[in-house]
């Protein structure tokens, strides 16, 4: 008896799951234009940083980007972070409470490059800052280093303008080595307390060597250049 009660809870959990995965998906449908939205402001922002990286090369004869890659935040993505932070389920919810829906992730050689291309794109008078969070002057207690930019850039549709959100991370290749290592070990990952503890320290440890090894970088690319 109590078997089939837990079969039915089991399959009542599973229906309400797909239910609201069903909700999010439909929602994603009818939110084509938004979407369609914000991959345009990813490509206008990958296009500036393409462009300042081609000019540093010429001017400069030095590229401050390795790499550029974006992303559209995944439906179970949106809908886990409206749950957690307690926000409506809505396309408005989503415009207004969620801020990275679109990301750009710029790969940088330098600690220095990051902040002169953040600079450089914030002193751009299409572009506004909503939020900036420093993860490098001030890591994560776990060891994470980025610069994180909230901005707002136009894209220019047929008769309108509209104003969209994009998260920006800039990071060296050692923060980003540590970051895609981490997120792939355990970032949000549920473990035992004895595991969280050692493997803690652990990637500490692992993070600030990272961080030494791009300030010894710095300061070697400091000496040749003078
Ligand atoms: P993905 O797949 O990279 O998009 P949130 O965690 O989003 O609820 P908040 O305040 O909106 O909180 O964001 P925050 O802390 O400024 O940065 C969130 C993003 O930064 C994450 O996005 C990661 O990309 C990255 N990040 C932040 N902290 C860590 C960390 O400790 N380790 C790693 N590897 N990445 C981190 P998403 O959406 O979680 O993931």
């Amino acid at each position: 008896m109590s078997e089939i009660k837990d079969i039915v809870k089991k399959l009542e959990q599973i229906l309400t799951e797909t239910e609201s995965k069903r909700e999010v998906e439909d929602l994603f449908n009818s939110s084509r234009e938004l979407m369609s939205a914000y991959r345009c402001a990813i490509m206008e922002i990958e296009t500036k940083f393409n462009v300042l990286n081609d000019y540093f090369s010429l001017q400069h004869e030095r590229n401050p980007i390795e790499t550029i890659t974006s992303r559209l935040k995944s439906p179970e993505s949106i809908k886990e972070k409206l749950i957690r932070r307690g926000y409506p389920i809505s396309l408005e919810s989503i415009e207004n409470n969620l801020f990275d829906i679109a990301g750009v992730r710029v790969i940088c050689s330098f600690i220095d490059d990051i902040y002169m291309l953040a600079d450089c794109l914030l002193a751009q008078d299409d572009i506004t800052l909503i939020e900036k969070k420093d993860y490098i002057k001030n890591p994560k207690p776990n060891g994470y280093r980025s610069l994180h930019l909230i901005i707002e850039v136009p894209i220019f549709l047929q008769n309108t303008k509209k104003k969209v959100k994009v998260e920006v991370q800039l990071r060296t290749i050692a923060m980003e080595f540590w970051a895609k290592l981490e997120h792939r070990l355990r970032y949000k990952k549920h473990l035992d307390e004895k595991t969280i503890n050692y493997t803690s320290d652990e990637l500490l440890e692992c993070a600030n060597l990272c961080s030494t090894l791009d300030t010894k970088m710095q300061n070697i690319r400091n000496i040749i250049e003078k």
